[in-house]
C-alpha cells in the first residue's frame, strides 16, 4: 500500500513511521509512505498556507490553493486516482475497526491533515471521506492521521508476525481482551489463575472467552449489543450474569 500524507508538519511523523512495526513494514516493502509538505505548494514562497476568515472572526483558515496544488501534483488526474483521499477533521465519520478494515483493502491512501481552526470549505470537495478519531479537540489532523495509519497498516498481510496475526483478533472480535499473565506465578501475593497452568487447552480457551465476555459486559456493554453471540458465548454470558446475581466476585 502506498500512503501519502499531506501536512505542514511532516517531521511529526518521523517517530511513529520509523519505529517498530511500521518501520519493519516499510523495510519489507509492504507499505510506502510519502510525506508532502503543502507549504511547498503555497502560491508564492512567502505566501502563507492559511488566512483570516471571510466575514471576520478569530483564528486562521487553511487556504484551498496549496492543498489542491499539492494533491493534484502528487496524485495526478484525480478522476483516475484509484485510492481514497481522506480529510482528517473533527466533523468526520468516527474512525473504528470496521473502517480500518475497509481502508486496508485500498491500494493507496492520501491523508490530508489540517492544523488550523479549520479548512476553507472548498477543500472538502477534494476528499472521498472525512474522518475524526473521536470527540475531543486536538491541535491538528496529524495525530489522527497516524492513528489511522497505525490501525490500517497492522491489518496489511505480512505486517504482523505469525504469532500476532490480526486473524487472532477475530476469535475475540468485538470483545475486550482476556487477562494475560507471564512469569512469575506469584507476584506480591497475586497469583496466576490455576487454569492457565493446567495445560488443558480446552479449559483455557473457555476461561479466556468467558473472561473476555465478562470484561466486555462489565466495562463496555455497548460492544456486546453490537456483537452476534454464538450459542457458547450466550451460555458463558448467562453463567456470568448468574454469578453476578449470586454475588460472587467478578
Ligand atoms: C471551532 C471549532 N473547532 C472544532 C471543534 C475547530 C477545530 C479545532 C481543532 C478544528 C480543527 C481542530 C484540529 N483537529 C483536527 O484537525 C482533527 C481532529 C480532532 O481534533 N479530534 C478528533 N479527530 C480529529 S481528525 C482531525
Amino acid at each position: 500500500m502506498e500512503i501519502r500524507i499531506f501536512t505542514i508538519f511532516p517531521e511529526m511523523f518521523n517517530g511513529p513511521l520509523n519505529t517498530s512495526i511500521l518501520k519493519r513494514a516499510q523495510e519489507k516493502d509492504l507499505v510506502q509512505f510519502k510525506l508532502i509538505d503543502f507549504r511547498a505548494y503555497a502560491p508564492s514562497k512567502h505566501q502563507n498556507v492559511d488566512d483570516t476568515p471571510f466575514g471576520g472572526g478569530a483564528g486562521m483558515v487553511l487556504k484551498p490553493e496549496p492543498v489542491y496544488y499539492a494533491v493534484e501534483t502528487e496524485l495526478g488526474d484525480l478522476s483516475r486516482y484509484e485510492g481514497k483521499i481522506i480529510l482528517l477533521t473533527p466533523q468526520g465519520q468516527q474512525f473504528d475497526q470496521e473502517l480500518a478494515k475497509e481502508l486496508a483493502q485500498e491500494k493507496s491512501l492520501a491523508l490530508i491533515c489540517g492544523h488550523y481552526e479549520g479548512f476553507d470549505e472548498r477543500i472538502r470537495a477534494l476528499a472521498h471521506l472525512e474522518i475524526s478519531i473521536g470527540d475531543y479537540v486536538l491541535t491538528g489532523g496529524e495525530l489522527p492521521a497516524m492513528v489511522v495509519i497505525d490501525a490500517v497498516c497492522r491489518l496489511l498481510p505480512g505486517v504482523l508476525g505469525e504469532s500476532a496475526s490480526p486473524l487472532s483478533d477475530s476469535f475475540y472480535e468485538g470483545l475486550l481482551e482476556y487477562p494475560q499473565y507471564t512469569r512469575p506465578r506469584e507476584f506480591r501475593g497475586m497469583m496466576v489463575p490455576e487454569v492457565l497452568l493446567s495445560g488443558n487447552h480446552e479449559e483455557i480457551r473457555k476461561w479466556r472467552l468467558q473472561e473476555a465476555l465478562k470484561r466486555t459486559w462489565q466495562k463496555r456493554p455497548d460492544l456486546l449489543q453490537k456483537k452476534e453471540l454464538s450459542a457458547e458465548e450466550q451460555r458463558l454470558l448467562e453463567e456470568i450474569r448468574q454469578e453476578e446475581h449470586d454475588g460472587k466476585d467478578g
